[in-house]
């Protein structure tokens, strides 16, 4: 199709590039870090959203140098970002079926000068339902270097709440429908809570996305949740926009 040899030029002309959402800790009301989220600046149709070419990026094999460039352009923002701040990329469940993930995240990060503990990937369950084996010693690799690994998209899956404890998983992202719906029925915010505290129990932190109303960021700081992230707090922004934002803030 077009769209595929338009991507495949993409890929090599650099036309997808890292937009930054922000996290901030509930507590403190302070910025952590950012999630990346990938963009495609197309030289016809604008910029245009992950949900028009991520999928096919995966059915065309072509994820994993999706992956690496964005890494690669994120750890480069980073390190003239202060050192505090972390990067939260998503991994797409097949990028489990290359034995070289970890290295190559790993050889991103010595070249760029980005600490391993500065780096959280964001998965989704299938990844560790589907990949079984690939995918725990990938993430087991990463974890021992410090990357951490959060479970994206929270209570909308498999959600098998028996086995999260075994997961290679340092944290959970409540997925942003349960803030949405919790913004309607108040009696919602009682299953937020039992997550944030489920997680807690298996040691696990928490973030809840789609916080878009002061109400709901200071609803989930008083049920513990360490993490916000959503439109009240700042939306996916590109790299020049977040980098002078953070100039301001020091
Ligand atoms: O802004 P938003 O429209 O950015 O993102 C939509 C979806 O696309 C999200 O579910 C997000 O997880 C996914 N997504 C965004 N960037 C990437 C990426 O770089 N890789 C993968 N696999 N998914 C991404
Ligand atoms: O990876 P994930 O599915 O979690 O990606 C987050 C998605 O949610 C992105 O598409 C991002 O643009 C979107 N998003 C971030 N904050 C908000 C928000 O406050 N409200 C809504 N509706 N979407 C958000
Ligand atoms: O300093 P200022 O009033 O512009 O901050 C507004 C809010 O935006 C703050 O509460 C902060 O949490 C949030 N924020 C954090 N990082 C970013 C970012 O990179 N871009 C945007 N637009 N907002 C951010
Ligand atoms: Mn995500
Ligand atoms: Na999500």
């Amino acid at each position: 199709s077009t769209l595929e040899r338009d991507l495949r030029r993409a890929l090599t002309a650099g036309e997808i590039v890292p937009y930054y959402q922000p996290l901030i800790a509930l507590d403190t009301g302070r910025l952590s870090g950012f999630e990346v989220l990938a963009r495609w600046n197309h030289p016809r149709y604008g910029l245009m959203a992950p949900a028009a070419f991520i999928p096919l990026a995966e059915e065309i094999g072509r994820i994993g140098d999706l992956f690496r460039q964005l890494l690669a352009a994120a750890c480069a923002d980073a390190r003239q970002w202060p050192s505090e701040m972390g990067i939260s990329m998503n991994v797409s469940p097949t990028q489990f079926a290359d034995p070289e993930l970890a290295s190559q995240i790993l050889m991103t990060l010595h070249d760029t000068g980005i600490a391993p503990k500065r780096l959280e990937l964001e998965i989704t369950e299938s990844a560790l339902v589907d990949k079984v084996s690939s995918a725990h010693l990938t993430l087991t690799t990463l974890r021992e270097v410090g990357v951490t690994v959060a479970l994206d998209d929270f209570g909308t899956g498999y959600s098998n709440l028996r086995h999260l404890s075994d997961l290679p998983v340092d944290r959970v992202k409540i997925d942003r429908l349960f803030v949405e719906r919790a913004r309607q029925d108040i009696e919602n915010w009682k299953i937020v809570r039992a997550i944030v505290q489920f997680a807690h129990a298996l040691n696990l932190e928490t973030t809840a996305e789609g916080i878009e109303i002061a109400e709901a960021a200071d609803i989930l700081r008083d049920v513990g949740c360490d993490v916000g992230q959503g439109y009240f707090f700042g939306r996916p922004q590109s790299a020049a926009v977040t980098s002078a934002w953070l100039t301001e803030l020091v």
